[in-house]
């Protein structure tokens, strides 16, 4: 049993691997089709869907459905709460206290893939040290009694070393969809080098162990440190990486000016930033595009001008028929919903963008097919699409 569970995760690699590459693609020369450059469609005002405005937050960040149909909602400046599908809160108490500033602060959370039984949030935060912050991943137990709700047995599972006072932390979580392990986001922290380099808790997304050991499996693993838990690497901005259902795992990521990403995960591979990118820096200056260095594996999606990518969800429910497998994604800068189909070959396509006249955050799908969504910022509504 043991065998066969530790060997689960990497057949799937493996499939998807070669689900992704007959022929030896990756070794021939650039992808012979290139990526949709996303960002000049325009939005489309004929949304599918009606909105409710269920509550309001002060600065939500994230949202997750338990398997009760409550969501936990975190706020950036470092409080989570318990919200029923009417609105009704109860705030989380025992949240460790998180270094709220620019971008950083109280991030994202995901229950257990057996929260029914073991009752485990996990969560990431970037916590004050240093005159900075490290971002960090944490666990735990969620108790509930009397109408209130705490956090009991908090475990920090990992810890990125050095603090930074810098932004773009990243700090995404997902569960692979056997529950075997957790793969977590780290973003450059504006540093934008250390995204290349092996030994820097920047720029990568590291794949743990839900106890948060380095998995005996991983592309680097026996290396130490950092490299024992790295699964990719070459990541700037990343706020959005979620499964398909058939463990296919995807991540989007900003750009600076231009270059929004949405990237196939690959486990080692390693897409590109700061050599190459498909936008160009804030001053003006160039990035050399991806298909000038076919080493690093190029999105499969990108958006010029940008969307500011946030939140992403594969769509699984009755509400939205059309809408199966489909990516919904977030837009702080494109202030609306963006949802993309995959063909029979899994390459995306942007299939809508509606305008919503609010920088969203987050999405989830609830348990009953309803899409939920935060917007950004002071009074930041928590939303409720279901269908005309
Ligand atoms: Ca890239």
């Amino acid at each position: 049993m043991m065998a066969n569970r530790s060997l689960l995760p990497a057949a799937l690699a493996l499939a998807a691997l070669l689900a992704l590459a007959p022929a030896g693609a990756r070794c021939a020369a650039p992808a012979a089709a290139a990526p949709e450059n996303a960002g000049p469609i325009p939005a489309r005002d004929d949304a599918p869907f009606a909105i409710r405005r269920i509550a309001e937050f002060d600065r939500p960040w994230a949202i997750a459905f338990l398997p009760d149909g409550r969501l936990v909602l975190t706020e950036k400046a470092g409080r989570m709460f318990l919200v029923t599908q009417a609105g009704a809160r109860t705030a989380i108490d025992g949240v460790p206290a998180a270094y709220d500033r620019g971008q950083n602060g109280l991030l994202d959370v995901a229950p257990s893939p057996g929260f029914t039984r073991d009752r485990l949030l996990y969560f990431t935060r970037v916590a004050p040290e240093d005159g900075g912050g490290a971002l960090i991943l944490a666990r735990a137990r969620l108790e509930e009694s009397g109408g209130r709700a705490r956090l009991r047995d908090l475990e920090t599972l990992w810890r990125q070393r050095p603090a930074s006072r810098g932004g773009q932390p990243g700090g995404i979580i997902a569960f692979s969809p056997d529950g075997g392990h957790l793969f977590l986001t780290v973003g450059d922290r504006m540093e934008p080098e250390t995204a290349q380099d092996p030994d820097a808790a920047r720029g990568k997304i590291l794949r743990l162990n839900p106890d948060g050991s380095a998995p005996p499996d991983n592309p680097m693993a026996g290396q130490g440190g950092i490299r024992a838990l790295t699964w990719s690497t070459g990541h700037r901005n990343p706020y959005g990486l979620a499964f398909t259902p058939d463990g296919t795992l995807w991540e989007h990521e900003m750009g600076p000016r231009g270059g929004d990403e949405l990237n196939r995960i690959q486990p080692g591979g390693n897409y590109g930033w700061p050599e190459v990118s498909n936008g160009d820096q804030y001053s003006g200056w160039p990035i050399p595009r991806h298909a000038t260095r076919p080493e690093f594996d190029a999105p499969s999606l990108y958006w010029t001008p940008v969307i500011a990518p946030a939140g992403l969800a594969f769509y699984r429910g009755t509400e939205f028929p059309a809408w199966q497998g489909s990516a919904l994604i977030g837009g702080l800068r494109a202030e609306g919903l963006v949802r993309v189909v995959f063909d029979a070959d899994g390459i995306p396509r942007q299939a809508d963008r509606w305008p919503l006249d609010r920088r969203i955050r987050d999405v989830a799908v609830a348990p009953d097919g309803a899409a939920w969504l935060i917007e950004d910022g002071a009074g930041g509504g928590l939303l409720r699409l279901t269908a005309k």
